[in-house]
């Protein structure tokens, strides 16, 4: 059962703040304006993933956060009452001496005393919620992207595993009380994130289940997609068509918003967008001697509404504060027409491989979203790159972004629209380039990948509709494509550089 679900989620994947019945999304930005441009967004230390588990008095299985604080995670608790000592986490667990209590199980209902031991947490910790509805919180803080959660906070992805533990129990024993668990665990999937549910609407009215049901939402897919499929099954076994048709609507909602996750080589892990350090590239022709063009400034804005971040390149501090240029591919300061500018030089022509800590083509523009909090995230309008430079030979720049399938520098995308020619008129010129909200996209690992087609194959399976295999095809696709070592190395156009000489993996973490 857990194979195949990526290790994130054994310890995190929601975040929530609740006081009272109010819900707050953190952005745990730290942002100081002490000179002139505001230093670097900053994220907040990652609840990470922790591969230490233990065993409580009763045998639940427990994970250490990094301060060594034990807790529950309900996601693995439900994988143990379904899995028993044969659940992942279990078979991580250290066992020490002593670490292993007594076992002292009063007439299991079943077969494995750890599985009892986990149904029975799951009874004793569910709350009360809604009409007859039952709930599993989350007690520690959790921080994920740019999002903190406070405890407690609950998730649609955990309590899918809580009903397919709940309708696993009922297939082997037949208890009635399986069946009632079940039923009282999907009421949350039926109610709004507001209410202390896990439902949000994205634009245009479609429901979507919330791993993390913040406001605004981010729209976790698996979260989704794992949701949907709990509730047609449990719709199917428990002979509910209350149940069967609210996962018919996520269904639906898949069908109408997929798009929105598949970006052309990899998929979206949530519509939430990368806000800050947004890492842009700029590479030349790298057959020309001379720098095609000498860029005085580059900007990123708003669409409507005028907001806007203006870099100064030739500033004397160009290199410093929240939008920057950084690389060794950037030319000296000179001025034209009383401009300050840079040009760039081909790394390639410089370099058989990735440098330390870079990759072949050194010529960053880092930048930050001219707004940071928005209403709502499946309908981000698009921002624009505004370059201003001196057209001084003819070729052409390519003006690329940090992909989300890699690591680090390890790949970038050239930007749609995101090719400047050049004529080598040596006259003043403006680009301007679109940046998608699909562009800001956050880093998912190649274990999401393989998740998210997993799961459009078991919707194929459910529903028949042709979309999910489409889509489970085309996103194996993108991983067969995919490679880890670094996609740099076929810039190289050296023909000095044997293949023997690019070093593949000179990569550090951003
Ligand atoms: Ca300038």
């Amino acid at each position: 059962m857990s194979e195949g679900i990526p290790a994130h989620h054994r310890i995190f994947f929601l975040m929530k703040k609740v006081v009272g019945f109010n819900l707050l999304i953190h952005l745990v930005f730290l942002v100081s304006f002490a000179e002139g441009k505001p230093a670097p967004l900053t994220l907040p230390a990652q609840t990470p993933l922790l591969a230490r588990h233990f065993l409580d008095l009763n045998n639940v299985i427990m994970a250490s956060l990094p301060d060594g604080t034990l807790v529950y995670n309900v996601f693995e608790v439900a994988l143990q009452a379904m899995e028993g000592s044969e659940s992942a986490g279990f078979r991580t667990i250290k066992r020490e001496k002593g670490l292993i209590p007594r076992i002292a199980t009063p007439q299991p209902v079943l077969d494995d005393p750890y599985q009892f031991a986990a149904f029975k947490w799951l009874e004793d910790k569910a709350e009360s919620i809604g009409d007859d509805g039952l709930i599993w919180y989350y007690r520690f803080d959790n921080v994920y992207n740019d999002i903190l959660t406070q405890a407690p906070w609950a998730s649609a992805f955990g309590q899918a595993y809580v009903v397919k533990a709940f309708l696993y129990a009922l297939l082997q024993t037949g208890e009635e009380k399986y069946a009632d668990l079940a039923t009282r665990a999907a009421v949350p999937f039926f109610m709004d994130v507001e209410d202390g549910g896990f439902q949000t609407k994205l634009i245009d009215g479609a429901l979507f289940f919330e791993e993390i049901p913040t406001i605004p939402a981010t729209h976790i897919l698996n979260g989704h997609m794992i949701s949907t499929i709990t509730l047609l099954e449990a719709g199917k076994q428990l002979g509910s068509t209350e149940i069967y048709d609210l996962g018919k609507q996520g269904v639906e909602t898949l069908i109408h918003h997929l798009a929105k996750y598949d970006l052309g080589y990899w998929s979206r892990y949530d519509l939430n967008p990368k806000k800050g350090e947004l890492i842009f590239r700029f590479v030349p022709d790298p057959h020309l001697q001379e720098s095609p063009v000498l860029i005085d400034s580059v900007s990123l804005s708003t669409v409507v509404g005028g907001k806007r971040i203006d870099l100064d390149v030739g500033a004397l501090d160009d290199t410093r504060g929240a939008w920057r240029i950084s690389g060794t591919e950037w030319t000296h300061i000179e001025s034209v027409n009383k401009k300050t500018v840079r040009g760039i030089q081909s790394g390639p022509a410089k370099h058989c491989g990735p440098i330390k800590g870079g990759s072949i083509q050194n010529s960053y523009v880092i930048m930050q979203l001219p707004v940071l909090e928005f209403e709502a995230l499946s309908d981000i309008s698009d921002f624009l790159f505004h370059i201003n430079y001196f057209d001084q030979s003819p070729g052409f720049l390519n003006i690329e972004i940090q992909d989300v399938s890699h690591g680090g520098f390890m790949g970038f995308r050239t930007l749609s629209q995101g090719t400047i020619y050049t004529s080598g008129s040596k006259s003043w010129k403006s680009a301007y380039i679109p940046v998608k909200s699909s562009d800001l996209a956050w880093y998912v690992g190649s274990e999401y990948q393989v998740y998210h087609i997993k799961l459009l194959k078991k919707l194929y399976l459910l529903t028949g509709r042709a979309v999910f295999e489409h889509y489970a095809e085309r996103w194996q696709r993108y991983l067969d494509m995919h490679s880890e070592v670094n996609v740099e190395d076929s810039l190289s156009v050296r023909t000095d550089c044997g293949e023997s000489k690019v070093k593949k993996s000179q990569i550090q973490k951003y």
